[in-house]
């Protein structure tokens, strides 16, 4: 009857049977905890639905943690005070797998944790996290409740890894600390799932990078599954030795239990804790970007990071027509190829006229989240289609692009994307371009540059490592007398931008720099091009990976004629730009049938290892 017919939802009790949470809140406090859970973790859209109340949310949020708050209060003393964490667990439904959506499981956390508040809430946690994407629509609609409050609280994210080493949908680790640091939380660890054993390692590699404070909970032991339910087999003093260790090894400062564990596990964990002085951390931050699955690093180690440019409606003819078409797994195919040939990060652009570019990036981005291992960078000029792929990947994305070319005020587009980059912690490119219009030499790149930088990191928060300034080229290939430098000064900006910042990221879509020419002089200018521009220090380069050519396999004379047209090295009666196109007069391109990666599987094996 407690249930009032809805069997199985525990919220409900928050209102039927206020004692009994009560009790349960009390035994842990009596047991020396700091602080409990409000009884709120199915208060989610996904979960009251599942019994027709899903206009409850706020509601039986805001009773759970009255009720903790209640406890909580009889409990705390001036010196000891005693607090209460509202609990937002997952729900049922996943938005990367398409189960609902990422607007509206954002506004129902935003209910959720509206609710808590109200109740009286210390602390905030989003726990048992799944699906990255849906951590980060709890993490995003909890800041919207905190701000429309008036009423920030610490934010601790935790998710659930499973005994596969991953997260239900295959995240290591990594991605998730990539994805969740940038949002703004407090405190990241893991619980549910298994035991301490099993956690060990991931919590070793928070340890390692997370810039801030370590939680943990697990259960008590991997449950086995026995006639009578699931037995929970760690005893309470195994439980309380691993969370020691995790203090004095890995420096975790919030620990507790999680399914199996008891107020007694709670009593043993206390005093065992209790004793122990937590590690101090040296965290390394690796700056970078994640898909669902994995985090890639910005610094590759002797390489620069190569961005596929295939996946882009304007830059590739078969993207387009598949795209135009509705194939959309010939889409999922061309990024799987670009995987193939080496990108680390796909760019993703599928701006084309007439389009409603927002459903068309909605649909790609929605496959590549589960079908690409590679992280994606957003490519639009419209901050529409941005936020339909923010909204649809789990991992960290790159934003391409922001620019002041209509000023950075109210409404501008630099301002409408700056929000969309902070709120769902992107990285973002920016371009050297003003109110004057594109960068042309190193001087007026660096200072848009420098403006763009201390503006985001002063007023959006951004990490210097989190910006990739594209210093921008024009075509050197059509000739014209004012292109003719624009390479010489594309790689002088690199240099200075690298020595002013030396964190920041850089980038080039390089290819811009051959339009016009043939496929084979192409692909000679480009490698040589994006040679020069690593040797002057750039960071990542959006290209064709597969046709990028080692400096040893171009024959010196095509070297040297592109390195002649790079450095405008103009004589009388030598033109670097006639002679590369007479020295690639009716070639053809030997690599554009083949891809570099069968290339190589043609090659004898001590070749091919070499
Ligand atoms: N900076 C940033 N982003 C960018 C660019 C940049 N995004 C888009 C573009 N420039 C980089 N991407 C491409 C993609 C393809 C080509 C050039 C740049 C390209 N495509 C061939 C062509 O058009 O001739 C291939 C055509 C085909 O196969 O159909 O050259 O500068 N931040």
């Amino acid at each position: 009857d407690d249930f009032a017919g809805l069997e199985g939802c525990n919220e409900i009790l928050n209102v039927t049977r206020p004692d009994v949470v009560r009790a349960v809140h009390r035994g842990y406090f009596e047991a020396g905890s700091d602080a409990v859970e409000t009884n709120t973790f199915g208060a989610n859209l996904a979960n009251l639905s599942e019994y027709d109340i899903a206009g409850r949310i706020f509601e039986l949020s805001e009773a759970g943690a009255r009720l903790a708050r209640e406890v909580a209060d009889e409990f705390s003393t001036p010196d000891r005070p005693r607090f209460v964490l509202g609990s937002v667990g997952p729900g049922t439904k996943l938005p990367t797998l398409g189960h609902t959506k990422f607007v509206a499981l954002r506004d129902a956390y935003e209910q959720e944790v509206r609710g808590l508040l109200a109740g009286g809430v210390d602390a905030v946690i989003v726990e048992t996290a799944q699906d990255i994407l849906q951590a980060k629509s709890a993490i995003i609609g909890a800041k919207r409740a905190m701000a429309a409050e008036g009423r920030p609280v610490p934010l601790i994210a935790q998710v659930a890894v499973e005994t596969t080493g991953t997260m239900l949908l295959g995240s290591e680790i990594g991605a998730a600390l990539a994805a969740l640091e940038p949002l703004g939380i407090d405190l990241i660890g893991l619980n549910c799932s298994t035991g301490p054993a099993e956690m060990s390692e991931h919590l070793r590699t928070l340890s390692k990078h997370a810039r801030i404070p370590l939680s943990v909970m697990p259960n008590a032991g991997l449950p086995e599954l026995r006639p009578e339910g699931a037995v929970y087999p760690l005893s309470p003093d195994e439980l309380a030795e691993a969370l020691a260790i995790f203090v004095r090894e890995f420096g975790v400062r919030l620990v507790g239990g999680c399914c199996g564990t008891t107020a007694e596990h709670v009593r043993a964990v206390i005093e065992a804790v209790g004793q122990v002085t937590p590690a101090r951390r040296r965290p390394r931050s690796e700056p970078g970007v994640s898909s669902l699955y994995q985090a890639v690093p910005f610094a590759q180690d002797a390489s620069v990071l190569m961005i596929g440019e295939r996946t882009n409606a304007n830059g590739s003819k078969a993207f387009r027509e598949a795209m135009l078409a509705g194939r959309y797994e010939d889409c999922v195919e061309i990024a799987r190829a670009q995987t193939r040939d080496g990108a680390h990060v796909l760019d993703l652009c599928v701006d084309y006229v007439g389009r409603d570019g927002a459903a068309d990036m909605a649909e790609l981005a929605g496959r590549f989240a589960t079908a690409s291992t590679l992280p994606i960078m957003l490519d639009s000029t419209e901050p529409d289609v941005i936020r339909a792929g923010l909204e649809r990947l789990g991992g960290r994305c790159v934003v391409n692009s922001v620019n002041y070319e209509d000023g950075s005020g109210p409404g501008s587009r630099f301002q409408r994307t700056m929000e969309l980059v902070r709120e769902h912690g992107a990285a973002v490119v920016v371009m050297c371009i003003d109110e004057e219009g594109q960068a042309r030499t190193a001087d007026w790149k660096v200072r848009v540059a420098t403006r763009i930088i201390e503006d985001l990191t002063t007023n959006w928060g951004m990490r210097v490592s989190d910006i990739i300034v594209d210093t921008l080229t024009f075509p050197i290939s059509t000739g014209q007398e004012e292109v003719r430098r624009d390479a010489i000064e594309t790689i002088e900006a690199i240099r200075r931008l690298k020595k002013r910042y030396p964190e920041v990221q850089t980038t080039l879509g390089i290819s811009n720099v051959s339009f016009g020419l043939n496929p084979a002089a192409r692909q000679v200018l480009n490698s040589v091009f994006l040679h020069e521009c690593v040797q002057a220090g750039l960071d990542t380069a959006i290209v064709h990976a597969s046709k990028i050519l080692p400096m040893s396999r171009i024959p010196d004379e095509q070297r040297m004629v592109a390195l002649d047209l790079v450095y405008d090295r103009r004589r009388d009666g030598y033109d670097p730009l006639q002679k590369l196109m007479e020295l690639f007069e009716g070639a053809t391109v030997s690599s554009s049938k083949a891809s570099r990666a069968e290339e190589l599987a043609a090659l004898p094996l001590f070749e091919r290892l070499q």
